[in-house]
C-alpha cells in the first residue's frame, strides 16, 4: 500500500512538473484561445447581439395557473418560468478574425458577459451609444437606472438600455461558451444550470456559443 501511495505521489509530482499545476494551466489557457488584441491586418467582423427574455406562467387546460415542475424543481402556481438569452446564441467566426461584439441589454435589469477560459468579456468593456461613440466603461459603479436592479453594479455589468462593446482576435479553433454570470450557475463539473446549489432559480442558464473555424 505504501509503495502504491509513493508511486502515485511520484507520478503526480512528475505530471505537475511536466504540465504545471491546474491553476497554472488554467492561467496559461486564459490568454491562448481568444486574445484581447487584434493584429492590424486581421479582418474585422462585427456582431450585434441583443439580450432577450423568454417567460411564461404555466396554466392548465382551463387557463388556471398551476403548480409545475421545472427541470426537477417544484414551482408553485403563478411562479414565472423565465430565462434570459443572447440573440443570436451561435456565432461562427474564422481563425484570425478580429471580432467586435456589440451587446445590447433589452430585457433584464443587468447582465455581464464572460467568455470562459479566456480573459475576454464585458469587464471594463466600452459602453457605447447608438452611433458607436464611447460613453463610459462597464466598470464597478453606481447603477445609472433609477427604476430597477441593484444599487451598485460589479465590474462588467451593464443595465437595460446600455450597450457594451468588446473585441477579440480568434486565435484557436474550438467552441467557446459566452455566459452571463448573473443568470447562470456553473456546477462543479462546469455544467451550466438554471438553479443554484440551494435550489434558487437564476433565470438561466444564459449562454451563447462562439465557434472559431480553422
Ligand atoms: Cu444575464
Amino acid at each position: 500500500m505504501f509503495k502504491q501511495t509513493l508511486w502515485v505521489a511520484i507520478l503526480g509530482a512528475a505530471f505537475a512538473a511536466a504540465y504545471g499545476t491546474a491553476a497554472a494551466q488554467s492561467a496559461a489557457k486564459k490568454s491562448a484561445g481568444l486574445s484581447p488584441n487584434c493584429t492590424a491586418s486581421a479582418p474585422v467582423r462585427d456582431y450585434l447581439v441583443t439580450v432577450g427574455e423568454w417567460d411564461t406562467v404555466p396554466k392548465d387546460r382551463e387557463g388556471k395557473a398551476v403548480a409545475y415542475n421545472d427541470r426537477g424543481f417544484a414551482r408553485t402556481a403563478n411562479s414565472k418560468l423565465e430565462r434570459y438569452n443572447f440573440d443570436p446564441s451561435v456565432i461562427i467566426v474564422k481563425r484570425g478574425d478580429c471580432v467586435n461584439l456589440r451587446i445590447h441589454d433589452l430585457k433584464g435589469s443587468h447582465h455581464n458577459v464572460t467568455i470562459e477560459a479566456t480573459e475576454i468579456g464585458s469587464e471594463s468593456a466600452a459602453l457605447i451609444d447608438d452611433a458607436g461613440k464611447v460613453t463610459g466603461k462597464a466598470v464597478a459603479r453606481a447603477n445609472p437606472n433609477a427604476f430597477e436592479g441593484p444599487e451598485k453594479l460589479k465590474a462588467g455589468e451593464f443595465v437595460r438600455g446600455e450597450q457594451v462593446m468588446f473585441r477579440f482576435q480568434a486565435n484557436r479553433p474550438g467552441t467557446y461558451r459566452m455566459i452571463c454570470e448573473v443568470h447562470t450557475f456553473v456546477g462543479p463539473k462546469g455544467e451550466l444550470r438554471g438553479y443554484d446549489d440551494k435550489g434558487k432559480p437564476v433565470q438561466g442558464p444564459m449562454v451563447a456559443y462562439i465557434t472559431v473555424l480553422p
